[in-house]
C-alpha cells in the first residue's frame, strides 16, 4: 500500500469514528505529573482519584499518572497546567509561589502551628482565599494533601540551635523565602531541583537539606546526611490540582465526580502519610541516623523575625492574609 493510502484510509477511519461517536462519549486521556515514586502517599493518593474519576464516569475520563518527576520539574508541570497541557498534579506550595505569590503565605516558617491546624485552615476560609488566587491563574485546587513538617538533615553535625546552622551549605526549594530562611541563622542556602539533591550532598556540593521524612527516606538522602534534627520549621501543604482549562471543558455531573474523587483521595492520603511517616522513621533510625529533637523551638522561631519583616516590607499588600494565618488559633 502507498503511503498516501495509508494516510487516506487514517483519515477517513478517523473521521468516521468521528462521526459515530458523540463528543460527550469520547474518553479524555488526562496526563497527571508527580515528583514522588510509585510507592508513595501523594503517588497512591493520585492513583484513586485518576481510577474514581474514570470509574464514575464510565471510562468517559480515563487517564494516567506520570510518577518520579518523569514528566519535568515543578514549575515547567506548574506552567502546562495552566495551559490545559498538564490535566492534574500534586504540587508543594512551597515553589508554587512563583506562579501564584499568594501562596507564599505558607512557605513562611511556623505560619501554621501545628499539622492538624494546617489541615483546619486550607480547608477553612484561609484555604479558600489560596484556592481563588489560584483560580485566577487557571489552577483548580481539589484538595490539599499532607506533607508534614520539614526538618533539616545534613552530613556534618546535629541542629539544636539556630547558631548550628551557621556556615552550613543548605539546600532548599525554589523559592526566596527559603534562601531567606536559611540566611537568617547565618547558613548558605542553594535552591536545587529535587532530584539533584541525592548527588549534591553525597559529593559536598551541599552539606544538606531539608525535608519531612517520608521524603528524607524515599530519596535516600538518609544515607549521605546521617543527621536529622526536628525542628520542623515548615509545614507546607500540597495541592491536588487540576488544569483549570480541563476542569472548564467538564459537563457539571463530571465536575461533581472530579470533586468527590478529589475530596476522597485527600482523605486517603492523609491517612497514608501518618503511616508513612511512622515507617519512615523506623527505617531512618535503622539506617544509622541520629536523630534529635528540638524540645524548645523558640529561638528558631524568633531567628524567622526579619523574613517575616522583609517579606511584608516588600509585599505590604499579603499583611491581611498572612494575619489571617498567622493568628489562627
Ligand atoms: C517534598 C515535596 C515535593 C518537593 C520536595 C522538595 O513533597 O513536592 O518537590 O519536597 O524538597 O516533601 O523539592
Amino acid at each position: 500500500m502507498k503511503f498516501s493510502k495509508i494516510i487516506s484510509t487514517g483519515a477517513f477511519a478517523v473521521a468516521a469514528t468521528l462521526a459515530a461517536v458523540p463528543m460527550a462519549a469520547q474518553a479524555k486521556d488526562w496526563r497527571g505529573w508527580n515528583i514522588h515514586v510509585e510507592d508513595y502517599p501523594v503517588s497512591h493518593g493520585m492513583e484513586a482519584f485518576m481510577a474514581e474519576v474514570a470509574e464514575k464516569t464510565g471510562g468517559e475520563i480515563e487517564g494516567k499518572v506520570f510518577h518520579a518527576g518523569v514528566l519535568g520539574s515543578q514549575p515547567d508541570a506548574i506552567e502546562q497546567l495552566r495551559l490545559g497541557i498538564m490535566d492534574f498534579g500534586v504540587f508543594s506550595l512551597g515553589p508554587m509561589g512563583q506562579s501564584v505569590p499568594a501562596t507564599n503565605v505558607v512557605s513562611l516558617p511556623f505560619i501554621f502551628k501545628s499539622v492538624p491546624q494546617m489541615y483546619e485552615l486550607m480547608d477553612g476560609a484561609p484555604g479558600a482565599a489560596l484556592n481563588a488566587a489560584l483560580e485566577e491563574k487557571g489552577i483548580v485546587a481539589l484538595g490539599y494533601y499532607d506533607a508534614g513538617a520539614r526538618s533539616f538533615y545534613n552530613s556534618i553535625k546535629p541542629i539544636n540551635t539556630p547558631e548550628d546552622v551557621q556556615g552550613l551549605k543548605v539546600r532548599v526549594m525554589n523559592n526566596d523565602l527559603f534562601v531567606g530562611m536559611v540566611e537568617a541563622m547565618g547558613g548558605n542556602a542553594t535552591p536545587m531541583a529535587f532530584a539533584e539533591v541525592y548527588q549534591s550532598i553525597k559529593t559536598g556540593v551541599v552539606d544538606g537539606a531539608e525535608n519531612n521524612p517520608p521524603s528524607y527516606e524515599s530519596t535516600s538522602h538518609f544515607e549521605v546526611a546521617q543527621y536529622y534534627s526536628l525542628s520542623q520549621h515548615l509545614i507546607i501543604p500540597e495541592c491536588l490540582c487540576m488544569s483549570k482549562k480541563t476542569f472548564d471543558g467538564l459537563t457539571p455531573e463530571q465536575q461533581e465526580i472530579v470533586k468527590t474523587a478529589g475530596k476522597n483521595s485527600t482523605d486517603l492520603q492523609r491517612k497514608l502519610w501518618g503511616e508513612r511517616e511512622a515507617a519512615s522513621m523506623e527505617v531512618i533510625r535503622a539506617g544509622g541516623v541520629e536523630v534529635n529533637e528540638i524540645a524548645d523551638k523558640a529561638p528558631f522561631q524568633n531567628a524567622m523575625v526579619p523574613v517575616y519583616d522583609a517579606y511584608l516590607a516588600a509585599n505590604p499588600e499579603m499583611t491581611d492574609l498572612v494575619n489571617l494565618f498567622r493568628d489562627a488559633k
